[in-house]
């Protein structure tokens, strides 16, 4: 890419992301090495979901998508090749999906080096070649295969902390969760409480409510354990204190507790959502990531952006308020679903 023409998108990006401050010089200068990155093209075409699952997927996805290839149509009425003008138009579209900067700017670099080894590449290829990058991009950091609620075999039983601000869905995911476990067939009686639940109301101390929590899960032999975490977030070093201590009191139960640091993000909430993100990360070691509310946002770019920047998994999607409308994660029917 001529510098010039570097300069002047990697500009547009900057002023369109006024809150990103994450090293956007790490993209001045470096490859990307596209040959280990070949996105799997074939998985894409396997059917993982059910029929029902999927369903619920497209439409959640439904707004996203609408917004998404509206603009997308618009970025390239007129052209019939990929060029400068069609990359700078398209790297909007992505930052206004709340892709993020930083995976705008990889996700351009890929068709860039696509379209300059190809030499001509129409406009009608690049939703293909977007599907391919993308799929590439979200197979880096997890393995593709998920699509039902599962436990590790080896834990028991398995601690989930859930944390992230007031307001995201941190309460209905739980609930959703529990729901989803007990269906999955894992042996749960709510009164014995296979899947443990604990809302920390105001005022209990919630280190103490999670010591009492796994106790009595181990009594009870549950297989899984959720710990609901207060979101309120004073500052880093008071939520870090907090985090650290409610671990340290469940690892005098289950030393290696908690099995997973689930950070809860309103996909709805855009920027706030990557700096929520950011905030958390520092404060605590984050294990896995669960995007809720893409139902009501026409920003759904905010899954692919959050996972590539963090480089932390996602791995549910709430797209509704049912139920049924937790998903566990699966890269190749969320970018089928978005591109079908
Ligand atoms: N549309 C939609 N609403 C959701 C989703 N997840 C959570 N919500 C709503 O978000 C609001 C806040 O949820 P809550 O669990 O209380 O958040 P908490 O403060 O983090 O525990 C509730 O009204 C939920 O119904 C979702 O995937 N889609
Ligand atoms: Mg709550």
């Amino acid at each position: 890419m001529e510098e010039a023409t570097f300069l002047r998108r990697w500009l547009f990006v900057f002023l369109s992301s006024q809150k990103n401050t994450v090293q956007k010089s790490l993209f001045l200068g470096i490859e990307q090495p596209i040959i280990n990155n070949r996105p799997q093209t074939m998985s894409l075409f396997r059917k993982i979901f059910s029929k029902e699952k999927k369903e619920t997927l497209d439409k959640g996805l439904e707004k996203t998508k609408t917004s998404f290839f509206d603009k997308l149509s618009k970025a390239v009425a007129g052209k019939s090749k990929v060029d400068d003008d069609v990359l700078d138009n398209l790297e909007e579209v992505l930052v206004s999906s709340d892709v993020g900067v930083n995976t705008t700017l990889k996700i351009i670099e890929r068709i860039e080096a696509r379209v300059a080894k190809d030499k001509y590449v129409g406009t009608d290829e690049l939703n293909k070649i977007l599907r391919e990058e993308i799929a590439g991009l979200l197979s880096e950091i997890d393995s593709g295969n998920a699509s039902d609620f599962e436990l590790p075999l080896d834990k028991k039983p398995y601690v989930v902390m859930v944390v992230g601000v007031n307001g995201v869905g941190k309460t209905t995911t739980i609930g959703k969760m529990a729901y989803q476990f007990k269906k999955a067939g894992k042996s749960v009686v709510l009164d014995r409480a296979d899947v443990t639940i604990v809302k920390q109301s105001m005022g209990s101390d919630p280190a103490s409510v999670a010591f009492d929590t796994l106790k009595s899960a181990v009594s009870q032999n549950a297989d899984v354990v959720i710990i609901d975490t207060a979101g309120r977030l004073h500052n880093k070093v008071n939520l870090m204190n907090e985090l650290t201590k409610i671990k340290r009191v469940m690892q005098k139960v289950i030393p290696d507790a908690p099995h997973e640091v689930l950070l809860v993000l309103d996909g709805s909430t855009g920027q706030n959502a990557f700096e929520q993100a950011k905030q958390f990360t520092a404060a605590t070691e984050v294990t896995s990531l669960a995007v809720t509310k893409l139902d009501g946002t026409a920003k759904g770019g905010v899954v692919i952006g959050i996972s590539d920047q963090f480089q932390i998994p996602v791995k549910y999607i709430g797209v509704g308020e049912g139920m049924e409308d937790l998903q566990v994660f699966n890269k190749f029917e969320f970018v089928d679903s978005f591109f079908k």
